[in-house]
Formats: structure tokens, sequence, C-alpha cells
């Protein structure tokens, strides 16, 4: 087995699904405005730090993605945030890209930058204790959207991305997301997601990449948040699992679904169905920013020095999830 390999399995092993704490500066302020706490560097590492040293930590969480202002900090107990986090038993990352910006030629489209010194930064962050790292592409869904242009042009950013990543001994993450923003159903959204995300694997192969040393992080099939049809669990299981079985080669080792916008409980459920559907090889688990984080952030906004009762909140979805993760979870379960 190789080294990659080998990390991408101890994220994901288990049951264990990944902590999406990269939100950057811009999107972190967005969320403490929204609970009124001031976005300071200080609150935004101590909320972060809350999470980094609950107990969850050790049994469910296998990777936390932190964006470039974390990885950097000191916490309260003088630790280096990526060594608070290998302590606890699980592996920091990093997300690499520099943000989707407008494609040229495509103006209502994006394109995710960071490629240009990538090579040198990613030098810097395995220095810094990260084994893995994310770059996520963003496609809409639009009359003629996501378009050639754009499939083509995000799935050649990320089998680049992916290269360098592996070059640097680290797990590459790939995030293609269709966001649920719009109207559509979701044999359009499953129809969209398949055609991106094979083309991202053409891509990711044309490129040398090792298809066993690295994540996919997909959405899940689902119709769009404005469309009158709302996807039922057994529907975006269905959906969700034809589509990556026909799109995903078999080497991938896991799967790691975002949460897009769906509510907590609607994220859990969700990929609690896909496993206990789950007739693949591969790990299907969670990558989850909003969905881990909107209660605990919530609870921690009334009281920011309330350690232990915001990591309590945190670790019941930690532990949600990963039941989710290996089919396990249930509405019993989850209100005791
Ligand atoms: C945590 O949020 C990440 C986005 O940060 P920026 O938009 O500020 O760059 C995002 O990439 C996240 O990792 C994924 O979308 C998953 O998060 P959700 O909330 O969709 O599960």
């Amino acid at each position: 087995m190789s080294e990659l390999n080998k990390i991408a399995l101890e994220i994901l092993g288990n049951g264990k699904g990944i902590l999406a704490a990269d939100e950057s500066t811009g999107t972190m302020t967005k969320r403490l405005d929204g609970v009124n706490v001031p976005s300071t560097p200080e609150n935004r590492l101590l909320f972060r730090e809350t999470l980094f040293s609950s107990s969850s930590m050790s049994n469910c969480i296998g990777g936390v993605i932190l964006y470039d202002e974390t990885i950097k900090q000191i916490s309260s107990k003088k630790k280096k945030i990526p060594e608070l986090i290998a302590d606890m038993g699980s592996h920091p990352g990093i997300k690499v890209d520099t943000g989707a910006k407008v494609l040229a030629g495509s103006s209502k489209e994006k394109i995710t930058e960071g490629l240009d010194g990538l090579r040198v930064r990613l030098k810097e962050y395995y220095k810094l204790g990260a084994k893995f790292t994310k770059w996520r592409g963003v496609y809409n869904i639009a009359k003629d959207n996501p378009s050639k242009l754009s499939i083509h042009s995000n799935a050649h950013a990320l089998a680049r991305y992916s290269a360098l990543v592996q070059e640097s001994n680290m797990v590459p993450i790939v995030e293609p997301e269709v966001l649920m923003e719009g109207d559509h159903s979701a044999k359009d959204c499953y129809q969209k997601t398949s055609e991106v995300i094979k083309k991202c694997f053409e891509e990711l192969i044309l490129h040398k990449v090792d298809l066993k040393g690295i994540i996919l992080k997909p959405n899940m099939i689902l119709a769009g948040d404005k469309s009158k049809n709302k996807s039922s669990n057994e529907e975006v299981s269905e959906l969700t699992l034809k589509c990556l079985k026909n799109s995903v080669p078999s080497e991938v080792p896991g799967i790691a679904f975002l949460s897009g916008g769906q509510s907590e409980i609607e994220a859990t459920e969700n990929l609690n169905l896909i496993n206990k559907n789950n007739t693949t090889n591969f790990i299907m688990s969670y990558s989850y920013g909003r969905a881990l984080q909107q209660s605990a952030l919530k609870f921690w906004s009334k009281n920011i020095k309330d350690i232990e009762g915001t990591q309590k909140v945190f670790n019941h979805r930690a532990n949600m999830n990963t039941l989710a993760a290996q089919g396990k979870w249930s509405k019993e379960i989850e209100s005791h």
C-alpha cells in the first residue's frame, strides 16, 4: 500500500470523516456576523480550537481542512494548530486554492485559481504538518451551464493541482462542487454532476495522478434549492450512488461528500441512506463544513467561553455523521 493510500484510508476508515474548517476569512466573517460575534483572528481561532480539542476528534474526525490563517496559528495552550490536531489522532490538511474567479469567455461561471507558485506553497504547508490538501471547483446549473468550457478548465486545474500535491507527498482532495442553487431537477443535477466528475477523472488520468492516493469530495445528487420538487432521501441515495458508480474509477479509495447547504439532519440522513444502499467498494463518508459546525457555532456564540458545552454539541454531530458513514444512524439515536 502506498503512503498516500494509507493516509487516505486513515482519514476515512472506520466511519471517520473530515471537518471542513477551511472557510476563508471572508466566509468565516459572514458566519460569525450571522451569530453576532466579531470576526477577529482571536475569535476565529477560539471557535476552531474549541472544535479541534473535542473528544470526537479521536474517534470521528480523520482529517481537518484548515485555512492558511489557521494552520499558522498557536492554540491557547501554546500548541501549533497542526500539532494539536495530530495529537488528537487526526490529520491536518490545508485548502490551497485561492478562490473561484470569473471565467473569461463565460462570465456567469467560475474558474478556481491558485496554480501559480503552488509547488512552493505546498512545500511550506508540508513543513507545517499538512498531510492532505483541498481544491474546490464550482459549477452552477442553468440553461447552458455548466458549459463545456467550465467543465474542461476546472477539471484541468483540479488535475494539475492534484499532480503537484502528490509530488509533495500529500493526498489531494478533489472537490468538484455542482451547486444546489437553482430550480433544476434532481435529474439535471445527476446529468451535470456525472459529466463534471467524468471529465475530472479524464484529466486526472492524463496528468498521471495516482487515483489510489486521492479523495473525491463531490456533492450529493439533489434537486435545486428553488425547485418545486424537493428530492426524497430515497431519490438522493439512489441517484448519488448511480452517478458515482458510473463515473468514479474503482481505484479511488474514498468519497467524502460536501453538505452544500443541506441542513445538518438532512446531510446526516442522506449519508446514512447512501451507506445503507452502498453496494460499491468505495468508502462513502463526509467532509462537511456547515453541516458539522452550524449548531456548535450557534451554541458557542451565546457564550464563547463555554468550551465544554460547545464541544458537546459538536461531538454529537460528529458522532451522528460517523454512524451515518456506516449506515448505522437512526432518528431515535439522533434524539437521544
Ligand atoms: C468550509 O467552506 C469551504 C469554502 O470556503 P470558501 O468559500 O471561503 O473558500 C468549502 O469549500 C467547503 O469545504 C465545502 O464546500 C464543504 O462545505 P459545506 O458547508 O458545503 O459542507
